[in-house]
Order: structure tokens, then sequence, then C-alpha cells
């Protein structure tokens, strides 16, 4: 009787080890700190042709550590918020240092990250009413322009994998809206898709998923995270609750004291990115959730 509570005792600790071993956990203190001694990525500018604006358009595009035109790579389309460009992620976020010290650690697959202007217009500043309708309406405009105008110019410029496999979509706030629209309905263009603090431009969950059943089949993961003290609360959890209704899988990480700010964002990405393009297990997505933080 004495061993088999044992060896019980013993099933369960190994059985709560492995579920506990195969998820991501959030950000620990060093995560973003710049260290010496490992290799690093490489930021530059792009400038690509806008058929949508009829301009020439500039993003940031990394490069990860030992990158070389001889390999392929996956893509994760990394968007801003309203009152930022394509330089948000770099100076607020520090993604390079954050993917630098994700790669000494072996936990991220290599993959090439494009940090966009999401704000479709000729004059594409964040200066002035950020708020104003035209400027507002841009951050849908990209659609266009990420579809027909960027993508095709990192295709064809860059080592890239062109398959919906190998692309991602994941942004903060009002990128995290046009993450969710964009490759919610665009099924066949990304399988990986994230939303850090969405802002009130993301869809009704009807429109974003109109057709569970399909979207449950070409999903590879749907990753939405929000501070709980975030006033934009209620745009992810009632995407939330439509998908849980619907069965259909995602990760919905509320993290406890988060306001709308980097810190959330940061872990966000850093969660992210341990996740995309590797095999996922579905089953796991409901570990995520604000014990993890305790
Ligand atoms: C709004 C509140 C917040 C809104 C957008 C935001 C378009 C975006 C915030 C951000 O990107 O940080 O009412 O309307």
């Amino acid at each position: 009787m004495k061993n088999l509570i044992c060896l019980i005792i013993v099933f369960l600790i190994f059985s709560n080890m492995s579920s506990s071993q195969n998820i991501v956990k959030p950000s620990t203190y060093g995560f973003d700190i710049a260290r010496d001694g490992i290799s690093h990525g490489k930021i530059d500018t792009i400038s690509y042709k806008s058929k949508t604006v009829g301009t020439e358009r500039n993003a940031l595009i990394y490069t990860p550590p030992g990158y070389t035109k001889n390999k392929k790579y996956p893509v994760l389309y990394l968007l801003h918020g309203i009152g930022g460009d394509e330089f948000e992620w770099l100076n607020g976020g520090h993604p390079e240092v954050i993917l630098d010290n994700l790669y000494a650690e072996n936990k991220v697959e290599p993959m090439i990250v494009v940090m966009p202007n999401g704000r479709a217009m000729k004059d594409d500043s964040a200066g002035g009413n950020i708020m104003a309708p035209d400027k507002v309406q841009a951050f849908a405009t990209f659609e266009k322009d990420l579809l027909n105008d960027l993508i095709p110019f990192i295709e064809k410029n860059y080592p890239a994998i062109k398959d919906r496999e190998n692309r991602a979509i994941a942004g903060l706030s009002m990128g995290g809206g046009q993450s969710l629209n964009f490759g919610l309905s665009n099924l066949d263009k990304f399988a990986w898709v994230g939303g850090f603090s969405s802002a009130p431009n993301l869809k009704s969950p009807e429109e974003l998923v109109p057709d569970p059943e399909k979207t449950k089949e070409e999903l590879k993961l749907l990753w939405m995270s929000c501070g709980n003290k975030d006033g934009l609360l209620r745009f992810s959890e009632r995407t939330h609750e439509y998908l849980k209704e619907n069965s259909v899988p995602h990760i919905y990480l509320v993290e406890p004291g988060g306001i709308h700010d980097f810190k959330v964002w940061k872990n966000g990405l850093y969660m992210f990115t341990q996740l995309i393009f590797k095999p996922v297990d579905s089953s796991t997505f409901t570990l995520y959730n604000s014990n993890l933080f305790k």
C-alpha cells in the first residue's frame, strides 16, 4: 500500500513536471538587458515601393545572429501602436536585445523580424493628432500595403520561406488589432497571429472568426495577452470569450497589474517568439494564465 502511494506521488510529480516544462514561462530579470559575449543580430532600414500609398515607405528589419543568405528563414511582421512608427518597437522595446538573449539560450527558431510603419498614408509620421480619422483609417489601409507591397518586397529581397506556416504577424495595441484583423482574415498568408493589448480597431469576434472550423484547421497559434489594468482589456476579453465558446484553441494571457505599456508588450514578444515556427501543443494553451505570474 505504502509503495503504491509512493508510486502515485512520484507519478503526479513527474506528470506535473512534464506539462509545466513544455510551456514557455513569462520573462524574468535580465531578459531585456544587453549581454556581453553573445552573438548579435543586425538591424537595418529598408525602403520599398508601395503601390497602395504611392510612396517609398520605410521599415526596419532585424536579421538574427549567424544570418546568411544561404539559409531560408521564416518571417515575423511586428507592428506598432497608434502613437508610434517603424521605430516604436526598437526605441521602446529593444526587440534586438530580447531576441539576441533568446538566441544565446537557443530558445527561438532563427527568423527575420520586419518592423514596418503601419500607418499606410503619404505622411505616415506619428505627429499631429494621432487620433485623426484619416490616420486611424491608414492603420486599416495597411492591410493592402502589407500584403501587396511589403511582403512581396521582403520575399524578393531576403531569403524568406514563402508560405503561411512561415509567416507570423504580431503587434502592440493598434498593431495588435491589425495583427488579429489581418492575420485571421488572411489565413492563407499567416499561420501565427499575436495581439498584445489589442486596441479598439480590433474587429468583432464574429467578423474575425466567422467560420470557427476553418480557423481551427488553419491557425497554428493565436496569442492574445493584455494587462489586467489596461482600459482596453475588454477587446481581448470579448474575443477570448467567443473563441472559448466556439472551441478555437488560443492562448489568452492576462498579466496581473499590467497596464498599457512596454512591460506587457516586451513580455508578449518574449513569449510569442519562443512559440512560433515550432511544433505546437494546443493542449497546453490553457496553462497560459495569470497563475504563471505568481
Ligand atoms: C482608442 C484608444 C486607444 C483608439 C486607439 C487606441 C482608434 C490605440 C492605442 C495604442 O495604439 O496604443 O479609442 O481608437
